[in-house]
C-alpha cells in the first residue's frame, strides 16, 4: 500500500485521488471524523487501517491483539461518544462475533462502523464467507459498495446511519474492490466531528443481564422497520423498470452487468447497496418481470430469500442456485456476460506470459531453518504429528519440508496438539507464529500448561506479522519469554534458527520431545523482510491531512 505521487496530483487538481477501495474506506472514515481506528491485519482489509495510520497521525490507530479485541476497543470508544472504525477480514469477524452480536443490543453512542473485507475466490484466505449474512444475523445494517467512490460515500453514510439509529453498521467489500484503484472525490466536511463527544449512555442499556438484554433485543427488533425504510429510500438502492427480464445485482456485480449489457440496457435493474434488503423495491421488480437473474458477489444471499422453498409463481429465478452463475469463487466479467447471454467479455490476455510459481519461503527465511530442524528432530519417529497454524510458516507443507500437517484457523495448532496428545499420539508438536500466538495461542497454551500436556510447542518468533505485510507483533523477543513464564511454562528453550545452528536446534527439539509434559521452544530471529517494509511505511503523509 502506498500514497503515490499520482494520487497527490489528482487530489491537488480536483480534490480527488486514485484510491484503493480500502484506502477509500479509510478516507471515508477520516472525513466522517473518527477518533480511533482498530484492526487486526488480514487480507483484503489490512490497508484500511494502514492508510489511517499513515495519513492521519492524530487518529488513534494501533494494531489490536485480535479482531475481538479490536471490536471491543472500538465499542469502548463509541460508548464515550466518539466515532470509531474497526476493520478486519471476513474470518476475523468470526473471531469478533461475540462483541459484534452483543453490540447490536447495547447499541452505540458515537458512530461505530465495521468494515469487513470478504475474499470470494480465496485469494488469501482459508475459506469463503459472505459477511452480509452476519450483518443480517446480527440485525444490523450493511452497505455494499460497487466502486471506490462508493467505498468513500458509504463509509460516511454508515457513520451517519450508525449514530442516528444508535446501531453498529457494517461496510462489506470484497478483494477485487479493496485492492483495485478508482478515482475518489472528497468532501471532508465532518472532520471536526472527532472533537465533539456525545453524552454517556444509560448503563442499564449496556449491561446485558437478562432483564436488560430482553429489553434491548426488543428495541433491536423494533428498529428493523426503520432500518428497512432507510434502505427503501437509500440512494444506494436504485431501481429501473424496463424490460420483462430483471437483474438484481450487488457490489462489483453491478459493474460486470454494466460491462456486459452497456449503458443502453433494456433489462429492468435493481442495484442493491444498502441492507436490510429493500423489500418494496424487490417486490416491484419481481411484479414487473417474468424472469429475475441475480448477480451477487458472495453467497446467493438475496436470491435464496426470494426463491424460498417454493419459488415465486410465474417468475423464473436464476443465479447461483440453479447454476446460471458458479456458486464458488469470484464473479467474473465472462461468467456474468455468459449468464446474461451477452457477448463474452474481452479479457486482458495476460495469463499466457505469467508462469505459475508455487509459494515458497523467502531466501534466508528463519522459518525454513526451523522447519528443517523440525524434520530432522522427528525423523526417527514413525508417526510424528506436526500441527501448525496460519502464517508464513504454513508453507512448511511444501516439499522438501512436509513438516506441516494442519493449518486450520488462527491459534488452532496448540489446542489441536493438546487434543491429539490426549488421544495417545506421540510425539505431538506444533508450530505457531508470534503474532498468531498473541492473537489466539495464549489461551490454549494456558490450558496445556495447567494440564501439563505432553506436547512440544514451537513458537516461531520472527518479530512481526509477516504474512500480511509485516505489521507489529505483540508477543516477540524478551516480552514473549516473559509472557510464557507468566503463563506457567517451565520447560522453555530458545533457539536461533540459522542453518549454521541446525545441529543444536535439532538437539533442542529432541530434548523437548523426550521431556514428559509440556515443552515450549522459541525460535527467535527477525523476518528478513522487516527492514524493507519499515522503509516503505515511511512514505510521505497526504498534504494537509491530520
Ligand atoms: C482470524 C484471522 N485474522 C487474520 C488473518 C490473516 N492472517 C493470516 S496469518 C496472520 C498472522 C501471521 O503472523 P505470524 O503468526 O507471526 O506468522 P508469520 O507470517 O510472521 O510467519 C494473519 C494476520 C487470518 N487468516 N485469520
Amino acid at each position: 500500500m502506498g500514497v503515490s505521487l499520482l494520487d497527490h496530483v489528482w487530489k491537488n487538481e480536483m480534490n480527488a485521488e486514485l484510491l484503493l477501495g480500502d484506502e477509500a474506506v479509510a478516507w471515508g472514515a477520516i472525513d466522517a471524523g473518527i477518533a480511533g481506528a482498530y484492526s487486526y491485519a488480514g487480507t483484503p482489509a489490512t490497508e484500511i487501517f494502514e492508510t489511517i495510520q499513515i495519513v492521519a497521525p492524530s487518529i488513534w490507530a494501533h494494531w489490536s491483539a485480535n479482531e475481538k479485541v479490536a471490536y471491543e476497543e472500538a465499542l469502548g470508544m463509541s460508548y464515550v461518544g466518539k466515532r470509531a472504525l474497526v476493520s478486519m477480514k471476513h474470518v476475523g469477524l468470526n473471531v469478533a462475533m461475540d462483541p459484534f452480536m452483543s453490540s447490536a443490543l447495547t447499541g452505540v453512542v458515537g458512530g461505530l462502523v465495521l468494515a469487513v473485507g470478504d475474499d470470494p475466490g480465496m485469494h488469501s484466505s482459508q475459506d469463503e464467507q459472505d459477511s452480509r449474512i452476519l450483518a443480517d444475523f446480527a440485525k444490523v445494517p450493511c452497505f455494499e459498495p460497487s466502486n471506490q467512490q462508493e467505498c468513500y460515500e458509504m463509509t460516511r453514510a454508515a457513520f451517519t446511519l450508525s449514530e442516528s439509529h444508535q446501531i453498529p453498521v457494517m461496510v462489506r467489500l470484497v478483494t477485487r474492490l479493496a485492492h483495485s484503484r478508482g478515482l475518489v472525490k472528497f468532501h471532508p466536511d465532518e472532520r471536526a466531528r472527532s472533537q465533539t463527544r456525545l453524552p454517556l449512555p444509560d448503563p442499564n442499556d449496556w449491561t446485558l443481564v437478562p432483564v436488560n438484554a430482553r429489553r434491548r433485543y426488543r428495541r433491536l427488533l423494533a428498529l428493523q422497520t426503520k432500518l428497512e425504510s432507510a434502505s427503501e429510500a437509500s440512494p444506494f438502492n436504485v431501481l429501473h423498470l424496463r424490460g420483462k427480464r430483471g437483474i438484481i445485482c450487488t457490489g462489483p456485480g453491478y459493474n460486470y452487468v454494466r460491462e456486459a449489457l452497456g449503458s443502453e440496457m433494456t433489462d429492468s435493474l435493481l442495484r442493491i447497496g444498502q441492507y436490510p434488503m429493500p423489500t418494496l423495491l424487490i417486490q416491484q421488480i419481481v411484479a414487473h418481470c417474468d424472469e429475475i437473474i441475480f448477480v451477487e458477489e458472495g453467497y446467493p444471499f438475496i436470491e435464496k430469500r426470494l426463491r424460498g422453498l417454493m419459488g415465486v409463481p410465474g417468475v423464473s429465478i436464476r443465479g447461483k442456485l440453479d447454476g446460471t452463475l458458479p456458486f464458488d469463487g469470484e464473479l467474473l466479467p465472462e461468467s456474468v456476460s455468459k449468464a446474461l447471454g451477452a457477448p463474452a467479455a474481452v479479457l486482458n490476455d495476460i495469463n499466457p506470459i505469467m508462469t505459475g510459481r508455487p509459494p515458497q519461503y523467502c531466501k534466508g527465511c528463519p522459518h525454513s531453518s526451523s522447519m528443517n530442524a523440525l524434520v530432522d528432530a522427528t525423523s526417527a519417529y514413525e508417526e510424528p504429528l506436526l500441527f501448525s497454524d496460519i502464517g508464513c510458516y504454513a508453507l512448511g507443507i511444501m516439499p522438501p519440508y512436509r513438516s506441516v500437517h494442519s493449518a486450520v484457523e488462527m491459534g488452532a495448532s496448540v489446542g489441536m496438539a493438546h487434543g491429539a496428545s490426549r488421544a495417545g499420539a506421540h510425539p505431538v508438536l506444533c508450530t505457531i507464529g508470534d503474532s498468531t500466538f498473541a492473537h489466539s495461542g495464549m489461551t490454549p497454551l494456558l490450558g496445556a500448561v495447567l494440564a501439563d500436556a505432553n506436547i512440544t510447542v514451537l513458537i516461531l518468533d520472527n518479530a512481526t506479522t509477516a504474512m500480511t505485510g509485516a505489521q507489529d507483533s505483540m508477543a516477540t523477543g524478551d516480552k514473549l519469554l516473559e509472557m510464557l513464564r507468566g503463563l506457567g511454562v517451565k520447560d522453555l528453550q530458545v533457539i536461533d534458527p540459522l542453518p549454521k545452528n541446525h545441529a543444536s536446534s535439532v538437539e533442542a527439539i529432541r530434548k523437548a520431545i523426550e521431556h514428559e509434559g509440556l515443552s515450549v521452544i522459541v525460535a527467535q530471529r527477525p523476518c528478513i523482510q522487516i527492514k524493507p517494509r519499515k522503509l516503505a511505511m515511511t512514505l510521505p503523509v497526504h498534504q494537509g491531512e491530520q
